[in-house]
């Protein structure tokens, strides 16, 4: 709260427990090669999207370029990152998945 936090009543260390952690936005970006079905696969098994939001957003990064799938601490986006790209990879397509710090 404000009065606990926002104006200085506490130290610095007691503060820094209560702050948000900073949060990265997971980033497909659309390429020519990768077939929309895989990708569709992806949004699944990796963000938890169901086939219906799954597709919308496929279609979204296929016309637009590139579109957040989810938003995460460093530690879990980090992972998903490694996770999607080996995984494309693995499967022989150039789909390539990105963070940036909100
Ligand atoms: N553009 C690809 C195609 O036409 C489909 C695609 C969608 C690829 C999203 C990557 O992140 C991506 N087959």
């Amino acid at each position: 709260t404000d009065s606990e936090h926002g104006t200085g009543l506490l130290k610095e260390a007691a503060k820094s427990k209560l702050k948000k952690p900073p949060m990265y936005k997971v980033i497909l970006n659309n390429d020519d090669y990768t077939p929309m079905d895989f990708v569709v696969t992806v949004l699944v098994k990796f963000f938890s999207k169901t086939l219906e939001s799954a597709n919308h957003i496929m279609f979204k990064v296929h016309k637009d370029g590139k579109a957040v799938v989810g938003t995460y601490t460093a530690e879990i986006a980090e992972t998903k990152v490694a996770q999607v790209n080996q995984f494309s990879r693995a499967n022989q397509h150039p789909l390539l998945c990105t963070m940036e710090q909100e």
